[in-house]
């Protein structure tokens, strides 16, 4: 994708315009295109001067994190105690290298919470009253 295609420029005010769709997440580093510009006089003979323009890309929160996979399963034993781990999120990112944090939603919010990446247990649980969760983590 060059320059050119990006942009185009007005023949006599000068003006430069976008032109084609820009996209900052396409590069983790800082993005920037640089454009030659001439300027030529109406002169006999004419004369021209060059001059480049460094048009740099500043990254906006476009993209929602993403998550590896829409669901996930984990087993966990009824003894376990309030406030074990029972999943560490490292698999949802985010293209505009945004921090992520999560949380959990609904019913289940009650019973599992989330302390920075770790799903952990808020209470005690028992198989013999309820058998399975699902939880929705946003
Ligand atoms: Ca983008
Ligand atoms: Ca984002
Ligand atoms: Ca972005």
């Amino acid at each position: 994708m060059s320059a050119p295609e990006l942009f185009s420029v007005d023949s006599t005010s000068g003006a430069l315009r976008v032109a084609g769709n820009l996209d900052r997440d396409i590069s983790s580093g800082q993005m920037f295109y640089t454009v030659a510009m001439t300027a030529r006089d109406g002169g006999s003979p004419s004369k021209e001067t060059s001059a480049t323009l460094k048009v740099i890309l500043e990254n906006v929160n476009d993209n929602a994190p993403v998550f590896s996979s829409s669901d996930y399963v984990v087993e966990v034993s009824e003894s376990t105690a309030a406030g074990t781990t029972i999943h560490s999120f490292t698999a949802a990112t985010d293209v505009d290298g945004d921090a992520i944090t999560y949380s959990t939603v609904g019913a289940a919010s009650a019973v599992f919470g989330v302390t920075g990446t770790d799903l952990e247990t808020l209470t005690s649980l028992d198989y013999e009253a309820e058998r399975c969760y699902s939880i929705v983590i946003m």
